[in-house]
C-alpha cells in the first residue's frame, strides 16, 4: 500500500511546540513479573485458552532489564515525549517504584519528557473494578507515585481507555479479568471514571498542572440508513464516543445512562463533579472506524473478539479498505472527522487535544504498510489541526513489538523488532521514517 507518490509528497509542518512521541505499556513489555506482585493480567493468562498463542507477558521485551537500550532507542528517534505506564502491583511491591525512578532518569538524560500512564489494565490482584474503594485505592497509589516522580515528570495521565477495560474485561471476558456480565459491567466504567477524578486531584495535590485522560475515539459508521441500524450505530457510539467523554468533560453522563451507575450516599451527581475536574488536555487513541448495525445474533468476530448475542448492535466489515494483519480498516481520514466533531460537541469544554495512540499491527522489517498508515494519519491530523482544532501533539502505537494482549505476540504494532526468543531489538524501516519525520519537523 506504500505508494512513492505518498513519500514524494513533504509532510506539512506542526504548529510550533507540537509533542512528537512513542508509547507503550509496562504489562505489555516490561516482564519480570517475579519482582512485582501478580495483576489481573497475570491470573487470566494463566487460565489456558485466553491468549490466542498461548504466551504470558511474563518476559515481553524484558524491558525492565533492558530499558537503558530502549531508551538509546527512544532517542535516535530523537522524539520529544516518550508515553509508558506504571505498573500498579509493581508500585506495590518492594524496590517497585525505584525502577520507575530509574527510567524516568534516563528518559529525562535522553532529552526526552516522561509522560506516564497511571493505569494501563494491569489491576493488582485482590482489587476489582466493580468495588467503589478501587477509585480510591488507586488515588493513593497515583499520590505515592506523583510524590516519587513528580520533580522530573510534568505531564501525566490517569488511564488508558476506560471504554476497552470495560467492555473487553467485564463485559465480553476477552480480556482480564474475564468478566461476562454485558451490561451490568456499568460499575466498572463509573468506578474507573471516579478514580479519574481523585486522580487529578491526587496529582493536582503533588503540584501537577499537565494532567489527561487517554480514551479511545473513532466514527461509527451506520451499515445502512434503516432506522435500526442507525438507531444501533448511535448507541455503539454512545457507548464508544460519550460514555467516557461525557463525563470527564461535561460533568454529565449520556442520556439515560446516569441512571444505571452506582452513587455513593451523595448519589451519582457528587461522583461527576470529582469525575469532571478540569484537565489541561484531553488524549484520543484512535485506530480506525467502526461500521455498527441492527443486532445479527452471535459469532460476529470483530477485532479478534466474537461478540456474543444480547447485544443491541452488530459490528459489521468494513469493505473496500486496506487492513492491517489485526484485520482492521485503514481509514486516516476518520482521525480527522473524529476530532472536530469533538470540538463541535464540547466547545470550550474541550481542553487541547493530544493524539495518544495510533498505530497498526504488521509484520517484518521492511514495514511500507507502516509507513503508510502512520503518514495517511499524520497528514490527516494535519487537516484537522487547519480545521481549526488545538491538536498538541501525536504518540505512535508503539514503540517495540509487545504483548498484545489477548492476541500474545502475534500481532507487530512496533517502530522496532523484537525477536521475542533472543529479545534483540532491530528498528524496522518505519523507525528511521519517523525519525525523518521528527527531524523534518524541527
Ligand atoms: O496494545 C493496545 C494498547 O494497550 C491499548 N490501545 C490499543 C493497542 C493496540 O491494540
Amino acid at each position: 500500500m506504500a505508494t512513492d507518490a505518498m513519500a514524494a509528497d513533504a509532510m506539512p509542518r506542526f504548529p510550533d511546540g507540537f509533542l512528537w512521541g512513542v508509547s507503550t505499556s509496562a504489562h505489555q513489555i516490561e516482564g519480570a513479573a517475579g519482582l512485582r506482585a501478580p495483576s489481573v493480567w497475570d491470573v487470566f493468562t494463566a487460565e489456558p485458552g485466553r491468549v490466542r498463542d498461548g504466551s504470558t507477558a511474563a518476559v515481553a521485551c524484558d524491558h525492565y532489564h533492558r530499558y537503558r537500550e530502549d531508551v538509546a532507542l527512544l532517542a535516535g528517534l530523537g522524539v520529544d515525549a516518550y508515553r509508558f505506564s506504571v505498573s500498579w502491583p509493581r508500585v506495590d511491591s518492594p524496590g517497585g517504584l525505584d525502577f520507575y525512578d530509574r527510567l524516568v532518569d534516563e528518559v529525562c538524560a535522553a532529552g526526552v519528557r516522561p509522560v506516564p500512564t497511571l493505569f494501563h489494565w494491569d489491576l493488582p490482584v485482590g482489587l476489582d473494578w466493580l468495588e467503589r474503594d478501587t477509585a480510591a485505592r488507586f488515588a493513593e497509589y497515583v499520590s505515592v507515585v506523583a510524590e516519587r516522580l513528580g520533580d522530573r515528570v510534568g505531564k501525566w495521565i490517569t488511564l488508558n481507555e476506560p471504554a476497552e477495560h470495560t467492555l473487553l474485561g467485564h463485559a465480553l471476558g476477552t480480556h482480564a479479568p474475564g468478566r461476562t456480565l454485558l451490561f451490568d459491567a456499568l460499575p466498572a466504567a463509573h468506578h474507573q471514571l471516579l478514580a479519574h477524578g481523585l486522580a487529578v486531584r491526587a496529582l493536582r495535590a503533588a503540584g501537577a498542572t499537565d494532567v489527561g485522560i487517554a480514551n479511545s475515539h473513532g466514527p461509527t459508521w451506520p451499515a445502512s440508513d434503516a432506522p435500526a441500524d442507525r438507531e444501533a450505530a448511535d448507541f455503539y457510539d454512545l457507548l464508544l464516543n460519550r460514555l467516557f467523554a461525557d463525563p470527564v468533560l461535561t460533568g454529565r453522563y449520556p442520556e439515560g445512562l446516569g441512571e444505571l451507575m452506582p452513587g455513593s450516599a451523595g448519589g451519582v451527581e457528587a461522583d461527576l463533579e470529582i469525575i469532571s475536574e478540569p484537565l489541561d488536555w484531553y488524549g484520543v487513541n484512535y485506530y480506525a472506524p467502526a461500521r455498527v448495525g441492527a443486532p445479527q445474533g452471535a459469532g460476529i468476530e470483530f477485532g479478534g473478539v466474537t461478540l456474543p448475542a444480547g447485544l443491541p448492535f452488530s459490528v459489521r466489515a468494513i469493505e473496500g479498505r486496506p487492513l492491517t494483519d489485526f484485520g482492521w480498516p485503514v481509514v486516516p481520514e476518520g482521525l480527522a472527522g473524529v476530532l472536530p466533531g469533538f470540538r463541535d460537541r464540547y466547545g470550550d469544554r474541550l481542553p487541547p487535544v493530544v493524539v495518544t495512540e495510533n498505530g497498526c499491527a504488521y509484520e517484518g522489517l521492511d514495514d511500507r504498510d507502516r509507513i503508510a498508515y502512520h503518514d495517511g494519519h499524520v497528514r490527516a491530523l494535519h487537516r484537522a489541526v487547519e480545521a481549526g482544532v488545538d491538536v498538541r501533539g501525536y504518540f505512535v502505537w508503539s514503540l517495540l513489538d509487545n504483548f498484545e494482549w489477548a492476541e500474545g505476540y502475534g500481532r507487530r504494532f512496533g517502530l522496532v523488532h523484537v525477536d521475542f526468543t533472543t529479545l534483540e531489538r532491530t528498528p524496522k524501516a518505519s523507525y528511521g521514517w519517523f525519525r525523518d519525520l521528527v527531524a523534518g519537523q524541527r
